[in-house]
């Protein structure tokens, strides 16, 4: 079983889409940006690796949001709170990168715009926006 990590980035009770360009069925739906723990490496080396990769910024990380999310391939998905500490999020390879309210995350999940794995944890960062 391997972990995917991503990240639920918030500034300013906003929190930071990535859409996706690839595969196919999930191209042009939005989600949290991350990607696969290596063997080996902690998770949140992971997520801070990833997110430099893809976007172009270095993060700080807080707590789990939400639960777990078993993907197939044998994949679990699993979600950290995160906040950027340098640089701008830069879309490197997905897309487009975009920061959206509580509200604007909600209409984004009945739209069925956010990749369905992401989805599952609407309440949970919903939650996360009103705190922050
Ligand atoms: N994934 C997901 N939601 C995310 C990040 C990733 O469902 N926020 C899934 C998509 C892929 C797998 O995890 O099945 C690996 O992601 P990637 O293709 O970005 O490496």
């Amino acid at each position: 079983m391997k972990t995917v990590v991503a990240a639920a980035i918030v500034r300013d009770q906003k929190l930071l889409l990535a859409q996706r360009s690839y595969p196919d069925d999930v191209a042009g739906l939005w989600e949290l940006p991350g990607g696969k723990v290596e063997d080996g490496e902690a998770v949140s080396v992971a997520l801070e690796r990833e997110i430099a990769e893809e976007l172009s910024v270095r993060i700080g990380i807080g707590r789990g949001v939400g639960e777990p999310v078993v993907l197939r391939d044998n994949l679990i998905l699993v979600a950290r709170h995160a906040w950027l500490v340098e640089g701008e999020p830069v879309a490197v390879e997905h897309s487009a990168v975009t920061w959206v309210s509580a509200g604007e995350l909600g209409a984004m999940a009945r739209a069925g715009e956010l990749v369905p794995a992401d989805a599952v944890w609407l309440d949970d960062l919903v939650a996360l926006l009103g705190e922050s």
